[in-house]
This record gives C-alpha cells, structure tokens and sequence, in this order.
C-alpha cells in the first residue's frame, strides 16, 4: 500500500436484527463484551474453566518475553480427554459425535463413547510404534472418522501434529515431513472425490523418497478404498486396521503442560518456503472451545453441527475437531465435493441430518449462487438456525443470498475473520447480540483486541481504512513459527511496535463496524489511489448476472496499475456483446469511475487454493502476460489454462 490510506468506496445499508427467540436464549449476550473490557485477563481465566484441568492454572497470561505468549502457564490439561472423555464421565457417551457421510453414501454414526474407544486404541498403538510426546506426526489422509481420531490419538499422548491437505502434491508433503521432522505419517490407502477412488498413498511413498524424510519410521495406513494395487514396503508400512485394531481401547490420559505442543500447521503465503505455525494446549482449546460456543451459540443437546472445511484447513483444526468436541457438539463430517454426485449434496446432507448449524467458505456460497437458486430450494433447510462464513471477505451479495436462499431469510450470518496463525476466531457478530450487516465481520469478539491502523500506526477514525492489527495477545495466538523465531518476529511483529500484523487491508464504517479488504499484497494503486479488490468484487457480484469475481492490478503505464476482472457469470447469464460494457458501467456508478475495471474476462473457473481462496497472484501473472509462479498449492491446475486460452479476447 501507499502512503495513503485505503479508499472506502462500499456503501452497503441492509441491516438485520437478531431473532427474537434467539437473542433471549443465547449462551452469550452484551453483557460479556463488558466483562472482558473491564477485566480481559479475567474474562478468559473465566473461560479456560470451561475446560477439565488436571491442574488449574494460577497464572493466566505471561507477557514477559513479548511477543512470545504463555498462556494458563502452571495449568495442566489433556486436550483429547476434555473433547472427548470427559462428555462419556459426564453421561453423555450414547450422543453421536460424528454423522459421518462418504462421498459414495456410505455413512458411520460414532458417539462419543466409541470414539472414546478408538481414539484409546489410536493412541495405545501410535505408543506402540515407538511415537513418544513431542515427537511430530504428519496427517496426510482424507475427510473420514479415522482423522479426526488420529488427531485426537496424537494430542492424548502429547504428539504435535501436522496435517497436511490431501491435495497436496507429494512434494508439498515432503517439505511438511522435513519441515517438522516427522516420525510417523498416518494416511490412507485414498479417498472419494468426485465420484470416484483418488490415491493418497503413492504420494507419501514418493515424499520418502525426499532427502530430509529419512527419519520417517512407519507409514500407518487407512483402509479406505481398498485398491488392491497399493504399494508396500514392509518393514515400514502397517495397516491401521492390523495396528489399531489390536490394542487395548483402554488409555489413561496423561495431562501435558499448558504451553505443550499441540499442532503445527503450514500456511504458504506467497513467498517463500511455508510457515510451520505452532500451537500450543491449554490457551488454544479455551478459545476455539469457547468462541465456538459463542459465535455458533452451540446447544450441544440439540444442535446438529456442520463445518463443512477440510480438515488439512485450520477451520478444520478448530471447528472440526477441537471446538465443537470439546464442547461435547454432534457434527457431520463429509468426505467429498459439493456437487457429487448432484449440486443439490450438501443440501441433501442438511436435511437428512436436521443440521441447525452451518459453517462454510464464501467460494462455497458463489459457486450455490452459479449453480442457480432453484437447487437449495429442492430441500428441506428450515432446520437451520445460524450460518457461518469463514475464509474470504463475503461480497455482501453473497451474504443476502446465503441469509435467502439457504436460511430463509430466518438466520443470523456470522461472519467470522480469524488466521492459521490467531488459530480461533477474533472478530464477528454474535448471533444473538449483533444487529449485521452483509459484507462486515464487525466487532472484535469479547477478550480480543482488534483495530485498524493507518501507516504510521495510528487507530484509524471511523470511516477511514488501513491494516487490521491485534493489540493484544490472545489465547490461541501462535507462539512461534516452528523453529524460526526470527521469521515469527519479522513477519508479524515488526510492521507495527507492539501489534501484531495480521497481512490484511480492513476500513472501519462510520459505526466502528470493521470491514476486511483482503490481503495488503493484493490492494491494488489506480492513479494515487489504494483500492481494494474485495470492494471491486463485490461491487461486481451485486450485478445480478454475476456469481464471482476476482480483481487484480495489473501495471500500467498511465495509472501505475489497472483493474482488470475477472467473472464467473450466474447460470442462466448469457456472455452477450454489450456484458462487459454493462458490468464497467455498474462498477463505475456503484463505486465512482476510479474503480471502473481496465478489462473484464468472463471465465469458467477461478484459481482456488484447498481453502477457497482465490490466488490472484496468478490472475496477476496472467493480466500482465508473465509466466505464472508458484503454482503448488492450487486445488485443480488446469484451471489455468482455461483462463490462458480465453486472453485473447480480453485484449
Ligand atoms: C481461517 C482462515 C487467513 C486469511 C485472513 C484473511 C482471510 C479469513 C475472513 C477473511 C475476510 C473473513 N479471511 N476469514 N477475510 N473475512 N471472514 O481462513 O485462515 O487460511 O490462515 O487465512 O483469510 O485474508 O488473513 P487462513
């Protein structure tokens, strides 16, 4: 960015209260943003006894070291015991925990007492493979019950491990492998996407075939598709059916220190080799246990619950696996892809569960809103009660038509803005409290501090924009970048003295609301001015006719850059000749002529990383007729090529 600050040109005025019935039943209400404003440390001390201690903490936060965080430091805990035992203690043993759906159909339902059960054996047979605590373990498995218990089996015996994407390619995974130094890799024969049987375990064999994975003992595999054809190498290769199968479904949990180890996981950024982030137990589990409480406002005795993120994604981490289980949640876990074998799937699964609580990507959202409106409509989904969005700044076209379309018109929206790195979420509504507004993830919840600064640090006024910066360590805060405390320091902490970077363009409305403008590296410089691609797309996907959109600047020599878009059109929208024209037009009067797109490019496909994010980085190599980077954590890479051969036309 410039010097100058973020222009604000959305103007958005749509406002929805909270449901009645809702805000006066809610776990959480006003009255907590004043608690922990008057006492923050208190407020999460209080928060942290949600969870079982083998020894309660004395000490809540120690900021000694800056920007190096304990939290709950003389606390004991066992993570797997508090998201899973203690519920079958409390009699709860018979709630499902898991409506597992497979892509094929096939299901499993496992309460909370079976996978008490299999997590025990998990865990008795990784200690028999020799995986002691603080040993890494990688996952690199499919969406399928065994991953879930794998990564509780590694947090009972104190285990951190490093889940990474199934999609990855192999040698995606073997940086990962070397990265952590991992012991064990735990993955699986294959998984189901789209309608049929894709291989996992050939890509491992391959990444220990690396230099620098040598130190991998065994690969423990799940049967899953059950290929015949599977390569084996004895010695180092065990099912997880002969393994697992044979123990004891007995474990005693061992409770481990609040700032042990729980997980690392990578994030890529756009440079550079990837980021292992490190998380650690007891601040960790208290704030995705808690804000998973309040932002879906869980009623674990009622509530079907369905984050539909993989688990490779950190939203998988905390609102898969260990919010929703520690609090005793029912979830439904799905293998596959949104429209196999039908687009109307996940809606499908939304009835057949009565699920009332819904999490997913705003990529997810714009590709319903191009499948056509009709499809949703097909299925019972009055069971919902609250949506959630996560990943990408929702384009508040988007939101209108998930609250419509999905919740009829009943539901609260949570827009929900966290990172890998703060590991649960920082700033949203909350459902039974805030009056929303589409597009906006609003206020930084109770116990975090979150604003916007401008280039020299200073809070911006309301209705200016900037950089969304964190003033104060949070509990599930990363503690370092694994085994690279320089780069933790340099990446996040030397922007601004004293604040964490979060890397993301935000402005605050004439309210206060906080806005997300996407990432700084993307905002784009058009004659002087700093705008950001979200405000363009979202200005775009309010033209009726278009469902998605990505924006980039490209250099220019008149205007040092300039917009160009590019559009997924709605189902029914006709690529006719005055399109272009029509959609420069609506951007120029929705937003003034500065933001009028340069060229616009109807395509069929955005380049998504595994989490739905648009890589405009390569729509950037593209606009400016450049050799595309980097192209290694793109979810499907013919994509590309689509959209190359489409540039003459834009021209
Ligand atoms: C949870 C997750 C983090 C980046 C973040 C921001 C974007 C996530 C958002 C959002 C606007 C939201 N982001 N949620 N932007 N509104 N509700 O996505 O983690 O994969 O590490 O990505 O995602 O740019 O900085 P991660």
């Amino acid at each position: 960015m410039s010097n100058e600050s973020l222009a604000n040109l959305l103007k958005e005025e749509r406002r929805f209260a909270p449901p009645a019935d809702l805000a006066a039943q809610a776990n959480v209400t006003a009255q907590a943003y004043e608690q922990a404003s008057a006492d923050r440390l208190g407020f999460w001390a209080a928060q942290a006894r949600r969870l079982s201690w083998g020894k309660e903490p004395t000490e809540t936060l120690d900021w000694s070291d800056p920007p190096f965080a304990k939290w709950f430091k003389d606390g004991k805990l066992n993570v797997a015991y508090n998201c899973v035992d203690r519920h079958v203690e409390a009699g709860n043993g018979d709630r499902v925990a898991l409506h597992f759906e497979g892509e094929p159909g096939d299901t499993r339902t496992i309460t909370y007492a079976e996978l008490q059960r299999e997590v025990s054996q998990a865990a008795n047979a990784l200690t028999e493979l020799g995986v002691q605590a603080g040993d890494r373990v990688a996952v690199y498995l499919p969406m399928i019950p065994e991953t879930v218990v794998a990564m509780l089996a590694c947090a009972r015996i104190g285990a951190p491990h490093s889940v990474v994407f199934g999609g990855f390619s192999a040698d995606a995974l073997a940086t990962r492998i070397e990265d952590a130094d991992a012991r064990v890799v735990i993955t699986a024969d294959g998984g189901y996407r789209k309608g049929g049987a894709s291989a996992l375990k050939p890509a491992v064999d391959e990444a220990l075939t690396r230099p620098g994975t040598e130190k991998v003992r065994n690969v423990l595999v799940v049967r899953r598709t059950g290929q015949d054809d599977i390569a084996w190498t004895e010695g180092r290769d065990v099912w997880w059916h002969d393994v697992v199968g044979r123990q004891s479904d007995q474990h005693t949990p061992q409770d481990f220190d609040a700032e042990h180890p729980l997980f690392i996981l990578y994030t890529s950024g756009t440079t550079g080799k990837p980021k292992g982030i490190l998380h650690t137990t007891g601040g960790y589990l208290t704030q995705v246990a808690w804000t998973h409480h309040a932002v879906f406002d869980l009623k674990p005795e009622k509530d079907v619950y369905w984050c539909t993120a993989d688990v490779g994604w950190v939203t998988g981490h905390s609102y898969i696996v260990y919010g929703p289980l520690a609090n005793g949640a029912t979830e439904v876990l799905y293998e596959g892809t949104p429209d196999t074998p039908h687009k109307g799937r996940w809606w499908e699964i939304v009835q057949k569960y009565k699920v009332s609580l819904l999490y997913t990507a705003p990529t997810a959202i714009r590709a319903c809103m191009k499948w056509g409106d009709d499809i949703p409509a097909k299925f019972d989904l009055s069971s919902l009660r609250i949506l959630g969005s996560v990943g990408e700044p929702i384009n508040p076209e988007a939101w209108i038509w998930y609250r419509h379309h999905i919740g009829g018109d009943r539901t609260p929206i949570v827009d929900t803005w966290w990172q890998t790195e703060t590991g649960g979420v920082m700033v949203s509504p909350l459902p039974g409290v805030t009056e929303t507004k589409p597009g906006s993830a609003q206020q930084a919840l109770p116990g975090i501090s979150a604003t916007v600064v401008d280039d020299e640090a200073n809070e911006v006024p309301d209705g200016g924009g900037g950089y969304m910066v964190l003033t104060e360590p949070w509990p599930s805060m990363l503690r370092t970048i694994w085994g690279d405390d320089q780069r933790f320091l340099d990446t996040y902490w030397s922007r601004f003295e004293d604040k964490y970077f979060a890397g993301d363009g935000a402005k605050k409305d004439d309210d206060g609301d906080i806005w997300l403008l996407g990432r700084v590296d993307d905002v784009m410089l058009v004659s002087g001015h700093n705008i950001s691609t979200t405000e363009v797309e979202s200005s775009l996907v309010s033209h009726p006719k278009v469902a998605e959109a990505a924006v980039v600047g490209a250099t220019d020599p008149q205007t040092t850059q300039a917009i160009c878009a590019f559009v997924i059109l709605r189902g029914s929208a006709a690529e006719d000749e005055g399109l272009v024209e029509e959609l420069r037009a609506h951007v120029a009067k929705q937003l003034g002529p500065i933001a009028k797109p340069k060229k616009i490019l109807p395509v069929a496909e955005l380049p998504k990383t595994r989490s739905g994010k648009i890589m405009r980085r390569l729509l950037r190599d593209v606009a400016e007729n450049r050799a595309l980077g980097d192209v290694s954590t793109l979810t499907d890479s013919s994509v590309m090529d689509l959209i190359q051969e489409k540039l003459p036309s834009a021209a």
